[in-house]
């Protein structure tokens, strides 16, 4: 096979929810020298893109959406090592987790693994994560930066009523607020409070850098 037959197969699985064949179509991938961001972001993406955009058609349902989820996470599982592999001293602390009522982790997950390859340590809260879960992990864990991802436009006000919660309790001057998520704009983020937004992992990781440079830089004078 190819290595544009096994990225056009993997488009094709996952559409299809067929986990099995992905999980091999991405491990042929890797032993047939493809990299792992080729796979992510020229089959595995485009794919749930496009099975989102059925979604939206009325030609997918749930059931399709959420198979193809399970098939896009299975290959996640087997690049996760290879995308993360920088070994990189830890650079700050990310707390991240899906808003309350959002079960989305997809992106959340994508961004997580390419903060971990940057070198960030990172404490994932998973889905449907209350605001008294994120104001007690802050307390816990005080990290430098506080993720929030949102994938659905009734999720997204609990960006508000996070950083409200967070401002309430005191801890909103300790901590960076990013959010994202797919239907979240830099509008959006700056009407509800937060510091950043990053449309893709790779933008966020590198925001979050920016940020915890700057912020040590104004602790410094
Ligand atoms: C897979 C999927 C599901 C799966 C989720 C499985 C899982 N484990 O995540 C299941 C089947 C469970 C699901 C359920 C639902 N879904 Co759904 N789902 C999707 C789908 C197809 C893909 C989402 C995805 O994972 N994309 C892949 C990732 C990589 O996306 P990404 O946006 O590129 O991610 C990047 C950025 O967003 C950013 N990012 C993400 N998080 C963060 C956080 C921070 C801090 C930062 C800085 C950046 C960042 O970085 C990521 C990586 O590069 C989308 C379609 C779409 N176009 O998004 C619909 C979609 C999000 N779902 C939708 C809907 C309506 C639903 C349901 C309400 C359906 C229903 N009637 O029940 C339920 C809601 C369940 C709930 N309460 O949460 C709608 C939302 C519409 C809206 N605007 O509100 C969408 C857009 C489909 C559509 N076109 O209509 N869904």
């Amino acid at each position: 096979m190819t290595n544009e037959e096994i990225l056009k197969g993997l488009y094709d699985e996952v559409m299809i929810g067929n986990g099995p064949a992905v999980i091999e179509l991405t491990n042929q991938g890797l032993a047939n020298g493809l990299g792992p961001e080729p796979i992510l972001f020229e089959a595995l993406i485009p794919s749930l893109e496009e099975v989102g955009a059925r979604f939206e058609r009325g030609d997918y349902f749930v059931p399709e959406m959420l198979i193809a989820g399970r098939a896009m996470s299975g290959a996640l599982d087997i690049l996760r090592p290879l995308l993360a592999e920088t070994g990189a001293e830890t650079v700050g602390t990310f707390l991240m987790g899906t808003v309350k009522g959002d079960v989305h982790d997809i992106g959340k997950n994508l961004v997580n693994i390419m903060l971990e390859g940057a070198g960030f340590h990172v404490i994932d809260l998973g889905v449907q994560v209350p605001p008294e879960k994120f104001v007690a992990a802050i307390e816990e864990h005080k990290p430098d930066i506080v993720g929030m991802s949102a994938f659905l436009t009734t999720t997204m006000p609990m960006f508000k009523a996070n950083i409200h919660n967070i401002t309430k309790a005191g801890l909103r001057e300790q901590v960076i607020i990013m959010v994202g998520g797919a239907p979240v704009t830099r509008e959006y983020a700056e009407a509800c409070g937060a510091d950043a937004y990053a449309a893709d992992a790779a933008t966020a990781v590198r925001l979050a850098k920016e940020l915890i440079a700057e912020r040590r830089t104004l602790a410094k004078a």
